[in-house]
This record gives structure tokens, C-alpha cells and sequence, in this order.
């Protein structure tokens, strides 16, 4: 289907007039992440050149020791976002707790949750990474850590960039998934898809094989019966792909289609899985459905989890409907 080249204020404008009606304040939101998300990738592609490779030397709320790049994109975000009037408070990966926005702006009505810069790991090797952002309503009253512990259901407005060989931004905002490339010699988002649809069939799955010992039956079933390939169960063959930066799986998926898993295994029994269900969980989920794909995390919707905490943690599998529909069914079966 050949695309409409608009550029994303373009598409941003018709939206606050047509059918999505978004309000004035989402618009604005939208645009400054997106322009965030251009600085982000100029401060990535610098690379070696411009210091940005390596640690901080600081650790995040997770225990993780942060990139430098990791705190760069979260200040990046920050700085963006703080000043617009369309926010009441943000919440990152690389934070503790959430951030008001300070008392010499005006406060919105948005609340913004990103993981700045997801695959972290994949930095220094120069795989891609991304950026994952939610939005959520301010319900009122003072902003609190308990003012963003809203099920994925209460999204507005979820996306995703990836910094790979072309700087992709996608995003829902509850009427379908569009998907915009930044054109770097005009240096503006310019639409390249305007429907994206997950296949319901896939050959393709995405997990961590080495952590296979440590997984839960129904995940090890599903993925014995797709290594026995067309002999076995399922009579066909798949194929692996596992990038170690989800945000680059699911855009795989969102690509081309196939299966993403982060399941909870038994190294840390005490942890529901290795993703944040608020900032890559819950935003990747809205965009999957909105897509047509699935995302649980084996038992029920993601979307459907009423958060705990800022920073808790999910299992995850989501993309392709019908691949998801038998893992998910899988887990039914042993609970
Ligand atoms: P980092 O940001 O620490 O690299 O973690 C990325 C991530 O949260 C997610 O994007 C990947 O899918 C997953 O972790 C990769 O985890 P493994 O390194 O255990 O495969």
C-alpha cells in the first residue's frame, strides 16, 4: 500500500481534527518526544566520536549500572518534556521515583512513563536500541508514584524509536499504529506507514534460548514443539531471532510479525519476568493490540494488570495472535 509521504505535524493535525480527536496538550506531547527522540539519535549515531559509549559509573533503581547514553536520553527526555504545560509528572526506568513538573511551569494533564533507552546492552556493540514511552492521565490531585499506577488500559498514547540503520518512530495513539522514518537531511519525521497489522501467523519466535533450563513447562513446550519444526507438532519449521533489546524485537514484529517472550524462569523465582510492565510492557502491549497481535504474560492481558509499583516487573509474550493464543493457552492449562 503505498503511503501518503505527510510529516508527523501533518498527521498530528489531522488527528486533532479527525476522528482520534486528540486533544491539544497530546499533540504537543507527542511532538516534543518525537523531537526528543531526534536528539536522542544524533547523541546515539555520534558513537565513539562524541563520549558517549561506556558507563556513567552510576547504577539505576533496577541495580543496573548505567550507560552513559542511558542517563543522556533520560535528561534529554526531561529537559524536553518539563517545561510544554501538556505534563503533570514523568516516571523513567533511570529514576526512582516519579518527577513533578517543577512549580515555574504550568502543570498538564498527561503523565509520561519511558524507558529512555531500552537494550542498553547493545550500545557499545552498535546493535540497535530505542526509545519507550507510555502516556497516562493525570487523574488529579497532587502527582504521586501512586498517581501513575494505572492498568495499560488507561493508556492514551504509547510509542516506540528505534536507532538502527533508519530511525523509526511508531506510535498509537488508540486509533491503529502508524509508523514515521526521520528524514535526516530535512531532519523531520516523515510517514512511511499509516495501518501497520501484525500477521496472526508467524514462523518466527524471539527468546533468550540460554535461559531455556530455567523456564516454566508450558514455555518450554511451546518451544520444544517449534524446535521439533515440521516433523513435530506444529508441521512447520520456525525460525530464531533475539536481538537483546525488546525494543528492536517488537518492531520485528510489528514488521513482519512472529512471537516476542520474556517469561518469568525460576533464577529469580521471587520476580514475575525481566520486563518493566509500566514502561516497556504496557506500551509495547497497546501497540501490539492496536496492531491486531496479543500480549499476555501467559495468565492474563498485560494491559488488564492493575500495577503495584512504579518499577514491578511482568512476563511477557506477545505479537502474532494466534502463536500467542497457544502459549498463553499453554499456561491455562497448568494453572
Ligand atoms: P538492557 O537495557 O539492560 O540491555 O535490557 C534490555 C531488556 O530489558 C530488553 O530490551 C531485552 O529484550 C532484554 O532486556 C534482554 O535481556 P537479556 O540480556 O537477558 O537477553
Amino acid at each position: 500500500m503505498s503511503t501518503k509521504r505527510i510529516s508527523l505535524t501533518q498527521y498530528l493535525i489531522e488527528q486533532q481534527r479527525g476522528e482520534a480527536q486528540i486533544p491539544a496538550q497530546l499533540r504537543l506531547l507527542i511532538e516534543v518526544v518525537a523531537r526528543a527522540c531526534k536528539r536522542i539519535a544524533i547523541n546515539v549515531n555520534k558513537g565513539a566520536l562524541g563520549d558517549v559509549l561506556g558507563t556513567a559509573g552510576s547504577e539505576n533503581v533496577q541495580g543496573e549500572v548505567q550507560k552513559k547514553l542511558d542517563v543522556i536520553a533520560n535528561e534529554v527526555l526531561i529537559e524536553a518534556n518539563e517545561w510544554g504545560g501538556h505534563l503533570a509528572g514523568m516516571a523513567s526506568e533511570e529514576m526512582d521515583d516519579m518527577l513533578a513538573v517543577p512549580n515555574r511551569y504550568p502543570q498538564g494533564e498527561y503523565l509520561l512513563l519511558f524507558d529512555p533507552l531500552d537494550g542498553s546492552s547493545n550500545i557499545d556493540i552498535n546493535v540497535s536500541i530505542g526509545t519507550i514511552f507510555s502516556v497516562l492521565k493525570h487523574q488529579g490531585g497532587p502527582v504521586t508514584n501512586e498517581s501513575f499506577l494505572q492498568p495499560g488500559t488507561a493508556q492514551v498514547c504509547a510509542g516506540y524509536c528505534v536507532y538502527g540503520p533508519q530511525t523509526t518512530l511508531v506510535l498509537t495513539v488508540g486509533k491503529g499504529v502508524v509508523m514515521f522514518t526521520l528524514d535526516r537531511e530535512q531532519g523531520s519525521w516523515v510517514m512511511t506507514e499509516d495501518n501497520i497489522r501484525i500477521p496472526e501467523d508467524t514462523k518466527e519466535f524471539a527468546i533468550n534460548m540460554s535461559n531455556m533450563r530455567h523456564w516454566a513447562s508450558p514455555v518450554k513446550r511451546y518451544i520444544d514443539e517449534c524446535l521439533a519444526g515440521k516433523d513435530g507438532p506444529r508441521g512447520k519449521d520456525f525460525n530464531m531471532r533475539w536481538v537483546a533489546a525488546m525494543v528492536a524485537d517488537v518492531h520485528r514484529i510489528m514488521t513482519r510479525g512472529g512471537i516476542f517472550m520474556y517469561p518469568w524462569d525460576k533464577r529469580e523465582p521471587n520476580k514475575p519476568g525481566k520486563l518493566r510492565l509500566m514502561y516497556e510492557a504496557n506500551p509495547m502491549s497497546f501497540l501490539v493490540e492496536q496492531a491486531g497481535g496479543v500480549a499476555t504474560n501467559g495468565l492474563q492481558r498485560i494491559m488488564e494488570i492493575q500495577p503495584t509499583q512504579l518499577h514491578e516487573r511482568v512476563s511477557v509474550m506477545l505479537g502474532s495472535r494466534n502463536e500467542v493464543d497457544i502459549v498463553t493457552g499453554y499456561h491455562q492449562e497448568v494453572k
